[in-house]
């Protein structure tokens, strides 16, 4: 699962995904056409995983992992937009999901104008995806028309999702037309999910800016710059530091879980003194698939998955306990996998 880090040119998408990441990618030193975009595999932070590795202390503790892509200075209001559109889809085809990061401190005397920038990449997407679907749909009528081939409800559905981009609206606020298995082929840029990532200067209070965002969007607020700084601190550096501020967990943990749950994904455990780990699976998944993500031969031989929510086994303080108080399911393949379920499959090969 990849996420691409979007926004205008030095609104601070390598500072925030070098907060993300713990890496070191030079900020600013993007050149059109001349560096790969930054990539790095980031673990989410669970603190349920945390604890239940403290109970088994297990030989390894996996976390679930989310991928980052910062797409570079590619993605700029100011670029000739033909040019900059070609090179944003190529790289943004295949990510399932965008963090769109937003400048909100003064550059180079600039003072931030975060509502305007927030539409002028935002129309930008909508405009990219207009193009596209014009072209879909002009092809898809003569398909149709002079052969008898191409499917009239792909056009119906492409005609919709036109005019809700002609009102200058993103698709992403429609799921029946977002998430429609006829049109993701089509990769919409305006259609994949979106958080906003509003990177306040070290000098202005959280929380103060206004910032009107639909409600297909998620916000997050934080100090990138400042996030980017502790995430390169040593881990006993950083706990201190932040300790001494005040400062709970860092707020790029939330940023990681926030892109996680956009991406609709939930975690499964499963527990033991080997290894302790976070299965990423889509919300919504029957048991056997579940399975699947561990091991294919746990879906061909599905049988039971015996199951106990992670809250119940805290309650009871541990499995034995957990069982007698009869907290320990045994689920069939109808069953629909819950986040936080921690699973032991009982499979036959
Ligand atoms: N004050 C302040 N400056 C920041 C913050 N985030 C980034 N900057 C500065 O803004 C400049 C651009 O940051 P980058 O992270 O390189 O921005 P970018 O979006 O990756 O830029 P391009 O790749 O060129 O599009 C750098 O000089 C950063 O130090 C922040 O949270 N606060
Ligand atoms: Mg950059």
């Amino acid at each position: 699962m990849k996420i691409g880090i979007v926004g205008i040119s030095g609104s601070g998408k390598t500072t925030i995904f070098n907060a993300l990441t713990g890496s070191v990618a030079e900020v600013s030193a993007y050149q059109k056409g001349k560096k790969d975009p930054n990539l790095a595999v980031v673990r989410v932070p669970d603190r349920r995983l945390d604890i239940l590795s403290s109970m088994y202390r297990p030989k390894k503790t996996t976390y679930a992992r989310v991928q980052y892509v910062d797409i570079g200075g590619t993605v700029s209001a100011r670029e000739g937009m033909e040019s900059s559109m070609d090179e944003l889809l190529k790289l943004l085809h295949p990510v399932d999901a965008l963090v769109h990061v937003v400048r909100n401190f003064d550059r180079s005397g600039e003072s931030p104008k975060p509502q305007k920038d927030l539409e002028a990449l935002e129309s930008e997407l909508i405009l990219t995806d207009l193009i596209i679907l014009e072209k879909k749909i002009e092809r898809l009528e003569k398909e149709i028309t002079k052969a008898g081939k191409g499917s009239p409800e792909e056009l119906e559905l492409l005609k919709k999702a036109g005019e809700i981009l002609e009102r200058g609206e993103a698709l992403r606020g429609y799921p029946n037309i977002a998430q429609s298995p006829m049109l993701k082929g089509y990769a919409f840029l305006s259609a994949k999910p979106c958080i906003v990532v509003l990177n306040t200067g070290d000098d202005v209070e959280l929380g103060t800016t206004e910032l009107q965002i639909s409600d297909a969007i998620v916000l997050v607020e934080l100090k990138g710059r400042l996030e980017m700084e502790l995430a390169q601190l040593s881990p006993e550096e950083a706990e201190l530091f932040r300790e001494e501020m005040g400062l709970e967990e860092p707020a790029t943990f939330r940023l990681i879980k926030e892109s996680y749950q956009l991406l609709g994904l939930i975690s499964l455990f499963t527990v033991g003194t080997d290894e302790v780990r976070a299965w990423p699976i889509r919300q919504d998944t029957p048991a056997p698939r579940a399975a699947g993500a561990i091991h294919s031969d746990m879906e061909k031989g599905f049988i039971r998955a015996e199951v106990v929510s992670y809250d119940d086994l805290i309650a009871c303080g541990n499995h034995s306990a957990a069982q007698k108080a009869g907290k320990v399911r045994l689920e069939g393949k109808n069953y629909l996998v819950q986040d936080g379920d921690i699973v032991d499959i009982r499979f036959n090969v």
